[in-house]
């Protein structure tokens, strides 16, 4: 509860303490705390909440969030910030593209809006969810801690049992976006680094015991003829927990053991998921006075040799990678936004994209589901990373174990990747192979893959990980930052990879008419060049299962300062604007237009 926060009692130790903020990274928001949200009913904390950046973290020195709820005219000390009052933003929202001063703002910001409740119900349990704060968010309520999250990208709950009054309460928010050695990402990206809480918040309710996690697939033995469903119940549980899919007339019984968990393998032929037929069934789940829903589509994704199968068959990915990132609203995304993502990659004739580099809005995967698009999503274990920091480690496996538990019931989704592009080093191997596991442990019905590196000296594919994932993803440039575009050829040749490999990034820069140079590097033309030279090579390594070219539209990034890039990358196939299609889209439709229609003999005849 609220206590006068006596500024003076802690003046001097606000001011000499540099261990002001160790009690709150406690990273104590993690997966465990997650609760399975779908067919939930939620009270919708977005809008505005009021804001202030807080360069000096006076907020946590000073303990703003102790401070009560008063009338300035009733307040005894000095104060530095009202959370009570002042400035407004809207939730979810970046930061950098509300005021141009907080562009380039890295450091604490704090935000703060009333929950109200008419009376607090003994018998149920009360949440908060955050979709994500981007990194760090210390969340307290009515001046209490009640934990930390790391990670920009994944959702989180809070437990507020036993901790709600009736009548109005406070939630307060300090969202971090510190680039620091130890985080996932480190310190250098090729993305901008934006701060807030840009996803939606909401308040939820459920009973005393509720189902944590539910997660449904087909077992992946190659009979397309069980279903295994999979309850994990938090609380006492009276009775059993019952499974119904009427479109499959399934309604089966399911016991919870001792651990509170409880699995069916039920024998059932349900008609197959898959881009040409996105076949999803209603999914129910009811445990005591608990009730889940969800809609699932069913289907297995395998490897045999260099080959990638879905439902048995094989299959090519005709791709593109795709940042969330807009002109407009930075990282935060909406269902229009989404849509247009798809309809783009339907015109371009792809089956499947790369959601890079962290894990995108949960709609996507919904939206993908839907409308038959295959996925790949990741983690930004990203360029350099703290590999040998054991705190690193927890926080890229919790930010994984997010994702999985969030979208694992998503037939769209095939892949997850667990790196991009970091140096091969014995620390480094150790780390991804644990991550590696930690998918196939929590999932063993997806494919594993990392964007891998090449042997430049021996111009092979050559990344001690290949042999700890299921797909290598390989990240060129040949013809950008590989001048030598005959070598990309010899990798082929050289290279006798074990199992399939998938161009996770390749491309160039382009910038739109008067806004580039009329040729060479930068230019359109030079941009469609590359691509029409990466297409005639790679169409001819049969191993190659798929490709992602980087990528879809151009995006914001502070590091890119050139006259023509000012502040973008570039490579996008389609500008910023989400509009103006470069010359090589139409280049690469052409190639997926192709193939689509001739099959993969078409690839290979070529
Ligand atoms: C890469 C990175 C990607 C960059 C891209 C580029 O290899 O994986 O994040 O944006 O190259 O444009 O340099």
């Amino acid at each position: 509860m609220l206590e006068r926060s006596h500024l003076a009692d802690n003046a001097l130790q606000a001011l000499h303490d540099e261990d002001y903020d160790v009690p709150f990274n406690t990273q104590t928001l993690n997966h465990d705390g997650l609760v399975f949200m779908g067919g939930r009913a939620v009270t919708s904390l977005d809008g505005d909440w009021t804001f202030c950046v807080d360069l000096l973290d006076t907020g946590l020195r000073q303990k703003w969030f102790a401070m009560l709820p008063e009338a300035p005219e009733d307040r005894a000390e000095p104060w530095d910030y009202d959370p009570y009052m002042g400035e407004t933003v809207p939730v979810p929202s970046n930061w950098a593209m509300l005021k141009e001063k907080w562009y380039f703002f890295e450091g604490s910001a704090w935000y703060t809006r009333p929950l109200d409740v008419d009376t607090v119900d003994p018998d149920k349990r009360q949440f908060l969810r955050f979709g994500a704060a981007s990194y760090d968010c210390k969340v307290f309520l009515n001046g209490e801690f009640l934990g930390n999250h790391y990670g920009a990208s994944t959702p989180f709950c809070v437990d507020l049992t036993g901790k709600l009054k009736p009548g109005r309460n406070w939630i307060m928010a300090c969202v971090n976006n510190t680039r620091t050695r130890d985080r996932v990402p480190m310190r250098n990206t090729d993305w901008f680094n934006y701060g807030g809480l840009y996803r939606e918040v909401c308040f939820f309710e459920t009973p005393k015991s509720l189902i944590r996690d539910f997660f449904i697939h087909l077992v992946p033995d190659g009979t397309y003829g069980t279903l295994r469903a999979q309850v994990t119940v938090d609380g006492p549980v009276a009775g059993a927990a019952r499974l119904e899919i009427p479109d499959l007339g399934i309604n089966v019984e399911m016991a919870v053991d001792g651990a509170s968990k409880a699995q069916a393998d039920i024998p059932v032929r349900p008609d197959l998921w898959s881009p040409e037929a996105p076949v999803l069934y209603d999914v129910t789940v009811s445990c005591g006075e608990d009730r889940v829903t969800d809609r699932v589509g069913f289907r297995q994704i395998e490897r045999r040799g260099t080959d990638i199968l879905l439902n048995g068959e094989p299959l090519f990915l005709r791709g593109i990678s795709v940042h969330e990132d807009d002109a407009a609203l930075g990282k935060v995304t909406n269902d229009a936004d989404l849509r247009r993502r798809f309809e783009h990659a339907r015109d371009l004739g792809c089956n499947y994209l790369r959601l890079a580099h962290y894990p995108h809005h949960e709609q996507a995967a919904r939206i993908a589901d839907e409308l038959g698009f295959l996925l790949w999503e990741e983690i930004p274990v990203y360029w350099a990373i703290d590999f040998d920091n054991p705190a690193t480690y927890r926080d890229a496996d919790n930010q994984l174990a997010e994702l999985i538990k969030r979208d694992r019931n998503r037939a769209s989704v095939i892949i997850w990747s667990v790196g991009n592009e970091n140096p091969d080093t014995d620390a480094r191997l150790e780390f991804m192979k644990g991550l590696a596991q930690t998918c196939k442990t929590l999932d063993p019905t997806r494919l594993t893959s990392a964007a891998c590196l090449v042997n430049h000296a021996r111009n092979r594919i050559e990344d001690r990980l290949a042999a700890h994932i299921d797909v290598i993803g390989l990240n060129e440039y040949y013809g950008w930052y590989e001048e030598n575009f005959e070598d990309l050829a010899a990798i082929g040749e050289n290279s006798d990879p074990d199992r399939p490999v998938v161009i996770s990034e390749t491309g160039a820069d382009g910038v739109i008419g008067e806004k580039g140079p009329a040729r060479g590097l930068f230019s359109e033309d030079y941009m469609a060049e590359v691509y029409r030279k990466q297409i005639a090579t790679l169409r001819r390594l049969s191993y190659i299962k798929g490709m992602s070219p980087w990528i879809l539209y151009d995006f914001r990034v502070e590091r890119r300062q050139n006259i023509f890039q000012n502040g973008y990358n570039h490579k996008g196939l389609i500008a910023a604007d989400k509009t103006t299609k470069k010359k090589a889209f139409h280049i690469l439709a052409g190639f997926y237009h192709e193939i689509a229609a001739g099959g993969e003999t078409a690839r290979e005849a070529s």
